[in-house]
């Protein structure tokens, strides 16, 4: 993934038209754009390589799965486009293991959810994302994904996986600061509602952008 606006489009439309459109006015102010669950069961896993051309596409399917379902989720993921798959941690080493191995076939990145954004996660993860955490450093992924809600679990994480990647949602709509999360030790941050359901999702982009100036 290149590495100019350090801003990931969380593309989580339901339409596909929609979606072609916003990634073809968007994708020059993100780095890579993130498609999940409610974009690829609406449109169906070929919206990959639709976005593809636009930008490199990360999935986020949260793979949680035995290691062979988490190998064939890869696959597909992989297969359609994607160059890179986000999976959880807490299914244990042999199933992050098996989306490792898939990921290095294909050149693709794995990052690996440590502790998430919403308060709910404050319950399980948060006290378990440090052993995620180095989880996703024995498994060899190129990074994670920490809170940009609580910038201090960022800069624990840091501590914790070095210089691997930390992708980081949780600016705007659900109410964390870009510039604490980058100061935190983010590498990326992950900008969906505050742009895609933006008036003017352009002049949305570029406010996060300019807001960003200067890290
Ligand atoms: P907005 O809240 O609309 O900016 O979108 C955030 C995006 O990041 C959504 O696609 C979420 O599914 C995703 N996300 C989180 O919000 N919190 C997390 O802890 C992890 C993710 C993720 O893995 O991308």
């Amino acid at each position: 993934m290149k590495k100019q606006t350090r801003l990931i489009l969380a593309l989580d439309v339901t339409s596909k038209a929609r979606a072609v459109s916003l990634a073809e006015q968007l994708s020059t102010y993100f780095d890579a754009i993130k498609i999940g669950y409610p974009l690829i069961l609406s449109a169906g896993i070929g919206i990959v390589k639709e976005i593809s051309a636009y930008s490199s596409v990360i999935t986020d399917l949260k793979i949680a799965d035995i290691p062979n379902t988490n190998h064939l989720i890869c696959e597909a993921a992989l297969g359609a486009g994607a160059s890179g798959v986000i999976a959880h941690a807490f299914p244990g080493k042999d199933s992050l293991e098996a989306c490792a191995a898939s990921t290095a076939v294909y050149g693709a990145d794995l990052f690996v959810v440590t502790e998430m954004s919403h308060p709910g996660a404050e319950l399980f993860m948060a006290p378990l994302a440090e052993q995620m955490a180095h989880l996703a450093v024995d498994v060899g992924a190129a990074g994670v994904v920490a809170p940009a809600t609580r910038p201090e679990r960022i800069k624990k994480i840091r501590s914790i996986i070095g210089n691997k990647t930390i992708i980081s949602p949780g600016v705007g709509a659900q109410g964390g600061s870009a510039s604490k999360s980058l100061e935190a030790g983010a590498d990326y941050l992950i900008v969906g509602r505050s742009v895609y359901g933006a008036e003017d999702p352009v002049a949305a982009a570029r406010k996060v952008l300019s807001d960003l100036q200067g890290f």
